[in-house]
């Protein structure tokens, strides 16, 4: 097949997810064009069926401003007509699924197909402002196929967009080879690691919180809290350290490519968020062989085995989520054999040969009707 991807180049899950996607069908011999404003930082590799197209702005002084949306269109519209494309597969209903449609229209009478897959934000976005919800709805509708990436988040669209379409439910998947077992270090302090987009919907503060309990009743065992990523609450959360007196115990990352290194050195992963279609870093923490303390919240409840893998908490309950991170500090033996469950569940349930089967299954049925 020679398939167009259209994903955003940020830090965060779906750009991983597109970048692995591509990378895998190209490695099964698809064409695959990966369309974005710049790569994701997940594109690590080449393989010679895959092309990133970098979308440049349209700029003209006749314009003011730039036009994204429309740029991706035309881009993947010129791709299509002269080197072929049978699908278009977009990541995000806004705006990348908008782009496809209009590339699928005016690249007519190519017979291009479009897929789109929902990552959550879509319906956050709708949240924020309500005038999107019919262009998302157009976007879930007039898309050949549309996919969710947990159960979760599929209900949860019908019932925000009372839609009738199909929505095929394909998990957010994983390469466990990318992500060696953790050696451990016993002797070392106990490291939990928090990596997000510092978000206010990912609740950081809350980590803070969380970790401060933590090492209140760690009984002396040393514990140490790892923060990787970037946004906008991160000066609040290095507020809170130094207002607790922790910092000591805190290491700031800043924003990383290299999640497998983090992870690799860590004993557990927290994820504190009022909400999550999926929570894709709790799945590669679980692939590391770490246990997921994190809120109970959308999909991520689909990912983490409460209870075998790692606790969920309700959201906001600092107590509760400092409780059970506290167990697993308090008996490391018990956060290996979570982590072990962990690794085991991501092999078994999430592989990337899973995720893989999943969408070329799902194209070949869009192709042939
Ligand atoms: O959570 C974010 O802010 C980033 C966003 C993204 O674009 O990657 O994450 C969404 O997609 C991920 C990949 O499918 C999911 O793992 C995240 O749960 C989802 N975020 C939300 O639903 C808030």
């Amino acid at each position: 097949m020679k398939i167009g991807i259209a994903c955003f180049p940020t830090y965060g899950g779906s750009g991983v997810v597109a970048s692995e996607l591509a990378l895998s069908l190209s490695g099964r011999g698809h064409v695959v064009h990966l369309f974005s404003s710049a790569p994701p930082f997940r594109l690590t590799r080449y393989t010679e069926n895959l092309v990133f197209h970098e979308v440049e702005d349209f700029r003209t002084p006749a314009f003011p401003q730039t036009y994204y949306t429309l740029d991706l269109a035309a881009h993947m519209a010129a791709i299509a007509k002269a080197e072929g494309i049978d699908l278009l597969h977009a990541h995000y209903a806004i705006p990348h699924s908008v782009s496809c449609i209009l590339a699928r229209e005016t690249a007519k009478p190519l017979p291009i197909k479009v897929v789109t897959t929902l990552h959550g934000t879509d319906i956050t976005l709708v949240g924020t402002d309500p005038a999107y919800a019919p262009l998302v709805r157009y976007a879930i509708e007039a898309s050949d196929a549309v996919t969710a990436v947990s159960a979760d988040l599929a209900v949860q669209t019908r019932q925000a967009f009372a839609t009738e379409k199909e929505i095929h439910v394909i998990h957010n998947f994983v390469d466990p080879a990318r992500f060696p077992p953790c050696p451990g270090n016993p002797s070392g302090p106990f490291t939990i690691v928090h990596i997000s987009n510092f978000r206010p919907l990912k609740r950081t503060p809350d980590v803070i919180h969380v970790f401060r309990r933590i090492l209140e009743g760690s009984q002396g065992r040393p514990v140490r809290l790892v923060l990787a990523g970037d946004g906008p609450d991160l000066a609040e959360v290095r507020r809170l350290v130094k207002s607790f007196k922790i910092q000591k115990h805190v290491r700031f990352l800043g924003r990383q490519d290299s999640i497998e290194e983090i992870l690799a050195c860590a004993d557990l992963v927290l994820l504190t968020s009022a909400s999550e279609s999926f929570g894709l870093v709790a799945l590669e923490g679980m692939a590391a062989g770490l246990p997921v303390v994190a809120t109970d919240a959308g999909g991520i409840r689909e990912v983490v085995d409460s209870g075998k893998t790692g606790f969920l908490e309700p959201v906001g309950d600092i107590g509760r989520l400092a409780a059970r991170a506290l167990e697993l500090v308090l008996d490391p033996k018990a956060a290996v054999q979570m982590g072990k469950a962990g690794r085991a569940r991501a092999a078994s349930l999430f592989s990337l040969e899973k995720g893989l089967a999943a969408y070329e299954t799902l194209y070949k049925s869009v192709l042939a009707n």
